[in-house]
């Protein structure tokens, strides 16, 4: 089912693809894609253990009874759920100080700081979110029940709201997920989106997506997925990892700086078209200057994408402003 517009024209009167204006709006952002999810996917490690899918199902409704302004759910994690968070952040944050961007590192050591982050419990996404939006770049959290789609996952970052899911990943592969978890989100996104250049750059990709047509938006999430998931940037003549799929996975952030994969500099126009893997470690890495560059690239990408209107994000009312060319 496509979502169409009622209020956005082209000049030839065809339709643009309809798109949320305030951050309400997202709300009727939740398309998912379920393939990867462990009632389907015959692969995932939870398929075949029934306890866990129960236990996902409770985290499904969560995230669907949400609507924007109501306070994230706190959620009693179990000893297991407890015991699989506590061995991944041990595991993980043995190797960041060797293969994190420096903004990473930063904010790492504040959400230990400030926000309880610790091996012997799991951080509450509303602590957490509270903190980034207050203290640190404007960004929110809302609950997801997995993988949305890119048009829905996209158009929220516009808003700078990032949806997170908030159940964890299953006991017996503590070391990659096929799917977006808790620790993914915590470990991964959170500490990034705690960096003024990094969010700047993860909303500018939200603001173009916005009423764009499917063929850019399959585009712009290839682009979004070997950046803000997978993406590695330069340091200090060395390279380093700032996508959140790696900072998540312990096999893959090893495997990304090794020197098995193919590492490329970050071009828009070639990244956005390049094939990419979502079931296992990716063949090749992106490696941008720095966010501003990418930024900067990423800006000039989106000047050729062709629109009939021009939008503006008001920070203050957080909604965008459509400004018709037709
Ligand atoms: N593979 C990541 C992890 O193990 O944490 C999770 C994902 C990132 C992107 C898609 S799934
Ligand atoms: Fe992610």
């Amino acid at each position: 089912l496509k979502k169409v517009a009622d209020d956005v024209k082209t000049h030839r009167e065809e339709r643009v693809p309809w798109f949320p204006k305030k951050m309400r709006d997202l709300d009727k952002c939740h398309q998912l894609i379920n393939k990867y999810e462990p009632d389907l996917d015959h692969g995932h490690p939870g398929f075949t253990d029934p306890e866990y899918k129960k236990r996902r199902a409770f985290f499904t409704d969560l995230a669907f009874n949400y609507r924007a302004g109501d306070p994230l759910p706190r959620v009693e994690y179990t000893a297991q759920e407890t015991a699989t968070w506590r061995e991944v952040y041990g595991k993980l944050s043995s190797l960041y100080a060797t293969h994190a961007c420096k903004q990473y590192l930063e904010a790492f050591q504040q959400l230990e700081k400030c926000c309880g982050y610790q091996e012997d419990s799991i951080p509450q996404l509303q602590d957490v979110s509270r903190f980034l939006k207050a203290e640190r770049t404007g960004f929110q959290l809302r609950p997801a029940a997995g993988l949305l789609s890119s048009r829905d996952f996209l158009a929220s970052l516009a808003f700078r709201v990032f949806p997170s899911t908030q159940y964890i990943r299953h006991s017996s592969s503590p070391m990659h997920s096929p799917e977006p978890d808790c620790c993914h989100e915590l470990l991964g996104h959170v500490p990034m989106l705690a960096d003024k250049e990094f969010a700047q750059f993860s909303q500018a990709i939200g603001l173009v997506s916005l009423g764009s047509s499917d063929a850019e938006i399959e585009k712009l999430a290839t682009l979004y997925w070997f950046t803000i998931e997978f993406g590695l940037c330069k340091e200090n003549g060395s390279i380093k990892a700032y996508g959140a799929g790696l900072l998540s996975s312990y096999g893959e952030l090893v495997y990304a700086l090794s020197n098995k994969p193919e590492h490329k500099p970050f071009e828009p126009e070639l990244t956005a078209i390049h094939a990419y893997q979502d079931q296992t470690f990716q063949p090749v890495y992106f490696v941008a200057e720095n966010f501003e560059d990418a930024q900067a690239k990423l800006q000039k990408y989106a000047l050729k994408i062709k629109k009939p209107f021009f939008l503006h994000y008001d920070p203050l009312t957080c909604s965008v402003e459509v400004l018709n060319t037709a």
